[in-house]
């Protein structure tokens, strides 16, 4: 391959510049640095693929992780446009070298607009150690190859270098992302095939194969999902006890496409996604709205018309209608905005509007054919408004007599400092361990709450029995912000007493269970402390390896185990195995669990509620390592996720 020397002309000046600016601020333009920037880095790419599908061209596209740490993607599409550009250089270079819309976070609103193609493209080449292009289109393979973001390959008369010949069309795109920029350069295949899942339900004409070749396995899976949304919709309950089947809707208004899936099934919470060309939209917005507001009304005039709802009574509110509901609601908007900085909400008015009219206009003409199905949703809105009832009632008595019990807390042993930007409380399973983690602590920061048996799960229980729970109102007494549940939100996160909450308990199924339990609680009565990023679970080591020259280490899980016996071949070590937080002496659960330089934890992170309705993936764990450097190594044994 010719490599040319780096000389720049002036006109590419600019360009570098713009790419420097990426590298300096690489959050600005994909979020963070962390492994969820890194596997921003794969969506950018996709997604173009997925633009070449919108456009008509492109129906399988294929992501490979390769074994040396790189991504390859190619789709099957026109392939991008390599022909001479006004500015004299080949128009797939001023795509990848040329930041489009540049600055904020997220192009998105420049996506999917009809030939917008390539806007994240020069992020990603900017972002990898290097990026190597494939284009089959005329006849031809065209070449090119970057460092860094920079063009690594000397063109011919202006033209990129020709590989060889072929009939077919399409891109392919191999990169590797740059360790100086990320925090770890390890894809996290979970994360991204339950993306390219997700973009193969939202787009049911395409294909996407997706291969693990990491770590020399080569797992290979197929995404095509012809029933869409509703396939979505399907998947999201599939372990629930469906009341309905799905019920779509379709329809264009004002140059804005709009599709609705929904099902009933027998749970109390609704769970209802927008998305708007094809980018899930966190925090919702007007396609959202529109829908809610014209629901609820046709599904009050039914209850009326057919009496479920008596003159007298008031309508159902908009949450009874929709008490059961799994949703998604799939828009696609030739200028989608955003309102504020994260742009995970849709602001155009219009896509209330025309949301809104296509469920006027299609929910009668589906319900007057199909009244059974009507009876038993609006039989779900009868069951949410007693509840609700029952609930404001059974809240109000309990709230009074709260001011009286909730402010002693015996089993607390809280710590000295009362600055909560430094004070973190463990949330201890069982007395014993209790017991050596207040022995252990640095009481000037660290509290200790011991909670005994097992924790009520709040899936399954009504409010008044979770705040009747005595080890929750010790918790919600001990962090000092209160609660918030669906009717109403007495939640103040800026009375939080402390920075880390952290979760300790064995690194067994026991132990993973009442996690699970205490996430559920959090997520569905405290979601800020969440979504704040204050809830921790602290990793306590399975394993010690001492070697019998050179340093200990911990190793935390059985992956870790088997890679260190591996790499250690013909070295002698002791292994310590830990059974639980319990059988720790003081010194040892200092030295694992509380002691910031040593300890390892995993924050929580609230992830798109995506092909998941179940508590455990909603929640999601990143790794924090301790502050000490070698530690930094198990960060990557630490990884669960993989
Ligand atoms: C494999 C990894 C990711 C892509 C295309 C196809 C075209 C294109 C991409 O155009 C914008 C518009 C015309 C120059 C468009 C091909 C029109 C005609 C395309 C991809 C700028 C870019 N023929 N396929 N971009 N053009 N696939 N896959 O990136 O003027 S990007």
């Amino acid at each position: 391959m010719a490599r040319k020397k780096e000389i720049y002309d002036e006109s590419s000046i600019h360009v570098l510049e713009g790419l420097e600016a990426v590298r300096m601020r690489p959050g600005m333009y994909i979020g963070s640095t962390s492994r969820k920037g890194l596997n921003h880095l794969i969506y950018e790419i996709v997604d173009n693929a997925v633009d070449e599908h919108l456009a008509g061209f492109c129906d399988h596209i294929e992501v490979t992780l390769e074994n040396d740490g790189s991504c390859t993607v190619s789709d099957n599409g026109r392939g991008i446009p390599v022909g001479m550009h006004e500015k004299g250089v080949p128009a797939e270079r001023l795509v990848y070298t040329t930041l489009h819309a540049g600055g904020k976070f997220d192009n998105e609103a420049y996506k999917t607009s009809g030939g917008l193609h390539g806007v994240g493209s020069s992020v990603v080449n900017a972002l990898s150690t290097y990026l190597d292009i494939k284009i089959k289109r005329d006849g031809a393979i065209h070449h090119d190859h970057y460092r860094q973001g920079k063009p690594d390959l000397e063109l011919v008369n202006g033209l990129l270098p020709i590989m060889g010949k072929t009939r077919e069309t399409g891109t392919c795109v191999n990169f590797l992302p740059d360790p100086e920029i990320f925090d770890t350069v390890r894809f996290s295949a979970t994360e991204v095939r339950s993306r390219l899942h997700e973009t193969a339900y939202l787009n049911p004409g395409l294909t996407i194969v997706f291969r693990d070749r990491r770590d020399d396995k080569n797992s290979e899976i197929t995404y095509h999902e012809p029933d869409g949304i509703i396939g979505y919709v399907r998947e999201m309950n599939k372990n629930e006890e469906a009341l309905t089947e799905p019920i779509y809707f379709r329809g264009i208004d004002e140059g804005i496409t709009v599709e609705v899936a929904f099902q009933y099934v027998n749970e109390f919470h609704e769970n209802i996604m927008g998305y708007c060309n094809n980018i899930f939209n966190a925090d919702g917005g007007t396609h959202l709205t529109g829908f809610k507001t014209a629901f609820t009304m046709v599904m009050n005039s039914y209850a009326r018309e057919i009496g479920v709802l008596k003159d007298k009574d008031p309508n159902f509110t908009g949450p009874d209608i929709r008490n059961g509901m799994t949703a998604v609601v799939s828009i696609k908007h030739p200028d989608p905005r955003f309102e504020g900085q994260t742009k995970t909400k849709l602001d155009n008015a219009d896509a209330s509007k025309s949301v809104s009219k296509i469920v006027n206009e299609q929910a009668p003409h589906y319900f007057d054919r199909n009244l059974d199905t009507l009876k038993v949703i609006l039989g779900c809105a009868e069951k949410s408004a007693k509840i609700r009832k029952t609930s404001e009632k059974a809240k109000n008595s309990l709230l009074t007599k709260q001011k009286y019990s909730f402010d002693t807390n015996g089993k607390l042993a809280n710590c000295i400092s009362r600055d909560a930007s430094k004070c973190e409380i463990f949330i201890v399973e069982g007395d014993s361990a209790g017991g050596s983690a207040k022995t252990a602590r640095d009481r000037n920061y660290q509290a200790i709450l011991p909670i005994r048996g097992k924790i009520l799960n709040v899936e399954k229980a009504s409010i008044d029995k979770v705040l009747a729970n005595a080890e929750i109102r010790t918790m919600i007494t001990s962090f000092g912000c209160g609660f918030s549940e669906g009717y109403g939100n007495d939640f103040d996160i800026t009375k939080l007493r402390y920075d880390k909450i952290i979760i300790m308990a064995d690194a067994d199924v026991d132990g993973a269970h009442i996690g699970t339990l205490l996430l559920t609680l959090f997520y569905r009565y405290m979601p800020d402390l969440i979504r704040e990023g204050h809830v921790y679970i602290a990793m306590p080591p399975l394993y010690k390896v001492i070697p019998h020259k050179g340093e200990g280490e911990y190793l935390y899980d059985d992956n870790a185990l088997a890679r260190y016996r591996k790499t250690h071949r013909d070295q002698k070590f002791t292994l310590q195995r830990y059974k639980g937080l319990g059988e720790m002496d003081p010194d040892q659960l200092w030295e694992t669990t509380l002691n910031p330089e040593t300890r390892m934890l995993r924050r929580i992170e609230i992830a798109d509620p995506r092909l998941s309705s179940d508590i455990t993936g909603v929640l999601m764990g990143t790794d924090v390592p301790p502050r000490r450097d070698f530690i930094y190594e198990h960060a990557r044994d630490a990884e669960l996720d993989v």
